[in-house]
């Protein structure tokens, strides 16, 4: 059974998994020969001691072929407990399809792909449901065009595993930074985290931040259903229905840094969808909504 269990495992390095292999067999012929359960015991408890967590980066991608290969490898690179998942919204220019041909060298990589452009929300929120149902200890949102950069994912994660259950990779803190955007652009991001805050009293100095680790407790207990923004907003009602419902957030400084490669999918609604969106928020949460 314990053999069973880690032949199944995607979570142990290969070398682990090898020395792991022989040891079982070792038990199992002890435990056929001399009935000494003992050992089986043994077996699965160091198991469950050297077992990773795992987790698993959500990639939503439009149009995104100039990137999709370096970002991915770059996700991989952290550590064999890490594992990706792009979902991909029927790009027009092959992003899909290139993430089918890695697929075939690497089973780390997970692919969603959908009918059409639906949204980054959705996205997100079908990344939710997948990485629940596989049951990763973690779950991470990140943009495929390196603002994020994957190094920080492990400083994520380290937030989580010392108590926050829901980890943000933050500009607007104490050693975090943004590089190459215009001013029109940072007067616009750092309004909006003053408009938010001022009428929802989140206390989170980024809410539209995108850079996010999450504990799946905190995904499994939200209502996915109950999320209907779809832009920044989205970011924003992520944050604060986790924090209405008691969890708790922490800030991780990061630099962010404008795209280098591909085209930005933001536009004009995604502003005015912010605006009202926060207000709704606030009558939501005032009247249950996110109880
Ligand atoms: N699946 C999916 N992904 C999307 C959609 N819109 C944007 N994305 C992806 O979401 C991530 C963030 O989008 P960006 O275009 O970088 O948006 P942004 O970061 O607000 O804009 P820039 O700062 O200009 O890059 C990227 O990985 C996009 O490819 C969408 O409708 N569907
Ligand atoms: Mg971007």
């Amino acid at each position: 059974m314990d053999c069973q269990f880690f032949l199944k495992s995607h979570l142990l390095s290969r070398k682990r998994l090898v020395v792991y292999f022989f040891f079982n067999i070792c038990i199992n012929y002890k435990l056929y020969n001399d009935k000494i359960l003992i050992y089986s015991l043994y077996c699965i408890n160091k198991i469950r001691i050297i077992k990773l967590e795992s987790c698993l980066v959500i990639i939503p991608t439009y149009n995104e072929i100039e990137n999709i290969h370096s970002i991915i490898r770059a996700v991989l690179q952290q550590g064999e407990q890490f594992s990706v998942l792009i979902v991909d919204d029927n790009s027009p220019d092959g992003t899909g399809e290139v993430v089918e041909i890695l697929q075939k060298t690497e089973n780390r990589i997970h692919l969603l792909q959908r009918s059409g452009k639906l949204g980054l929300g959705t996205a997100y929120i079908a990344g939710f449901r997948y990485g629940i149902n596989k049951a990763f200890d973690y779950i991470f949102e990140m943009d495929a065009d390196f603002s994020h950069n994957p190094d920080d994912l492990k400083r994520l994660l380290k937030a989580c595993q010392e108590g926050a259950d829901m980890a943000i990779g933050s500009r607007y803190i104490k050693g975090g930074d943004i590089k190459n955007w215009s001013k029109d652009r940072l007067v616009l991001s750092y309004g909006a985290s003053l408009y938010v805050k001022s009428i929802t009293w989140l206390p989170v100095n980024d809410p539209t931040a995108g850079f996010i680790c999450y504990k799946r407790k905190v995904l499994e207990s939200l209502d996915l259903d109950k999320i209907k923004f779809i832009g920044y907003t989205f970011q924003i009602e992520m944050k604060y229905y986790a924090w209405s419902k008691g969890f708790k957030l922490a800030e991780v400084p990061i630099t962010f840094v404008d795209r280098e490669k591909g085209n930005s999918k933001m536009h004009a609604n995604i502003v005015s969808e912010a605006i009202k969106g926060v207000l709704k928020m606030r009558w939501r949460k005032m009247t249950g909504y996110y109880s």
